[in-house]
């Protein structure tokens, strides 16, 4: 049975994973055998990564790309061919928010969060697939969200990607399950990371931030999810545990997706 949760002679590439859920589920994948490798968008960040991942005890490989670059996401992945090996699992994690009303967003901005949220995953998956169905094998996993199934107010760009990376999943897993591929994504719900920290901030007088209080009161365990959380589903998903699991989205949410929420 360990053997199908075994990650053991995989390299998975994690990307936007110097910290957050990303560092969260590569250091899981890495204790589960498979080797690391991430990039982020700067030097800065991946030095950071590699200082936390060496604390971590993961020797993880790092390096600097800006997912949204096609030319510079063609060459790192071929870099890692050259210098690591074939890409057996790819998590397509890098992600950005902007929280603005709709009406008061400009089209620069809404473009920017699509060209992260969706169009980086395309284009990562794109480089990675062709080696993937020449091994005869792939696991490709996207960070969905609560977004890609509800919306709310001034996350109108965020939703719409996560949106559209649901059917990305869905479509990636249709045109090469043939090759053995999988694609599946996993749903996080509210997870304590940077990118939610102006939603837990205390109020001035010390009180929780009404957010903080609202998922609170819409999660059945009445708590926000941490990066751990989700290395479980991760692993089962990059495993061979999850041959036949395709096109799958995976919501890590404590169930808020199936609960009306507490009476006020
Ligand atoms: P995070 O703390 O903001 O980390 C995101 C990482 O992606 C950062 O290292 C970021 O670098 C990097 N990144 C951003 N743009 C990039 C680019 N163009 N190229 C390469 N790297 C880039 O976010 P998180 O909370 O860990 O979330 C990770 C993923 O989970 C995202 O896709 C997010 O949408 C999704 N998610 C998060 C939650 C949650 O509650 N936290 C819930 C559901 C889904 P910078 O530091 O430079 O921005
Ligand atoms: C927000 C949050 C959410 C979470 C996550 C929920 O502003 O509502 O940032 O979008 O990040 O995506 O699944």
């Amino acid at each position: 049975m360990n053997d199908l949760f075994s990650l053991k002679g995989k390299i998975a590439l994690v990307t936007g994973a110097s910290y957050g859920i990303g560092f969260a589920i590569a250091t899981g994948m890495a204790q589960a055998g498979a080797t690391i490798v991430f990039n982020d968008i700067n030097q800065e960040l991946v030095d950071k990564g590699l200082r936390a991942y060496a604390e971590k005890g993961v020797p993880a490989r790092g390096y600097v790309c800006d997912v949204t670059d096609e030319d510079a996401v063609q060459r790192l992945v071929q870099t890692i061919e050259a210098e690591v090996g074939v890409i057996d699992i790819l998590v397509n994690n890098a992600g950005i928010i902007r929280r603005i009303p709709m009406c008061e967003m400009s089209a620069a901005e809404f473009r920017k969060v699509v060209d992260v949220d969706l169009n980086a995953p395309f284009i990562v998956s794109k480089a990675v697939i062709p080696s993937m169905i020449r091994k005869g094998h792939g696991k490709i996993i996207n960070i969905c969200s609560m977004m890609s199934e509800l919306g709310r107010e001034t996350v109108s760009a965020y939703a719409a990607a996560k949106g559209g990376l649901k059917m990305l999943t869905r479509n990636i897993c249709s045109e090469y399950g043939a090759y053995n591929i999988q694609c599946n994504g996993i749903g996080p719900g509210y997870i304590a990371t940077p990118q939610t920290a102006p939603l837990r901030e205390k109020q001035p007088d010390g009180s929780p931030h009404p957010f903080d209080s609202f998922i609170l009161a819409k999660t059945p365990a009445h708590r926000w999810g941490d990066t751990e959380d989700l290395v479980g589903p991760a692993v089962f998903l990059a495993s061979d545990a999850s041959n036949f699991v395709n096109g799958h989205i995976l919501y890590v949410d404590g169930g808020i997706l199936a609960y009306i929420g507490k009476q006020p």
